[in-house]
């Protein structure tokens, strides 16, 4: 009778624990405007800040060709973002609604997928036309977003990641470190090398609040990093 009621409670515990595990509804991501002007990105913001659902979410930002769109469509369900075969292809903000589900309740928050850079075919007008873009952006919304700074595990922190920092570290927005593509460091020695960068970067990355090792292709990494982003968007 004892062992019953023991393995009732067992049982009944991990349904519990399962049925209140948080999570990013896969499929659930909305587009909703492509931004490629500065007037266009501050209608946005009155529209962001009157939603009534919260007005906050996470961006996405990082080279050229480090799997941006494939994170996007690991974490919040494919199809949802175009998987480049030319580098530097996404030029706009481009804006998401997704849903979630947070201590059971449901909850929609933004998504922003942003113009990648550091990418050597980009002409000096792109290159200024990125930056306008940014600074505006990060006026409009940086304290309102969980920034995913998305680097290639293989070769983290280059030169233009480097700059990147620079330019975001006196910014105060909450961000995570994110290396992607560890799936393609094969060898140990490739592994070590990575390993041996981890004091370096989380020097320089002092501002971001974790570093997280992933993989859009194998989906390695991509559990931890969703229970993570959900911790940050739940917080008031
Ligand atoms: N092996 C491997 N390949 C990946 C991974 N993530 C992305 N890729 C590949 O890398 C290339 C670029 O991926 P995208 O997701 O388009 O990169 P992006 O950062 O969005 O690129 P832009 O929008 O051009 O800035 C594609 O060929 C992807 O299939 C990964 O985790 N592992
Ligand atoms: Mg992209």
């Amino acid at each position: 009778m004892l062992m019953t009621f023991f393995f009732y409670l067992a049982k009944s515990n991990c349904d519990i624990s399962s049925l209140m595990k948080n999570n990013i509804i896969k499929g659930s991501c909305d587009f909703k405007f492509a931004l490629s002007s500065l007037d266009q990105i501050k209608n946005f913001r009155n529209e962001f800040i009157s939603s009534s659902d919260k007005p906050k979410g996470i961006a996405i930002l990082g080279r050229s060709n480090v799997g941006k769109s494939s994170l996007i469509n690991a974490l919040f369900g494919k199809g949802t973002a175009r998987i480049s075969k030319t580098p530097g292809r996404t030029r706009e903000v481009i804006i998401f609604k997704f849903q979630t589900t947070i201590n059971e309740n449901k909850s929609a928050f933004f998504l922003f997928d942003l113009p990648g850079y550091g990418h050597a075919k980009v002409s000096k007008a792109m290159l200024s036309d990125w930056q306008k873009i940014m600074d505006l952006f990060l006026r409009l919304f940086s304290d309102k977003l969980l920034f995913l700074l998305i680097q290639d595990a293989r070769h983290p922190n280059m030169e233009a990641d480097q700059q990147l920092i620079n330019y975001l570290k006196n910014s105060g927005m909450d961000a995570f470190l994110v290396l992607n593509k560890i799936d393609k460091l094969k060898t140990q020695k490739e592994k070590n090398e990575l390993k041996k960068m981890i004091p370096t970067l989380s020097k320089k990355y002092k501002m971001c609040r974790q570093i997280y090792f992933v993989s859009a292709e194998s989906k390695s990494g991509l559990e931890l990093l969703e229970e993570s982003i959900l911790a940050i968007l739940s917080e008031n």
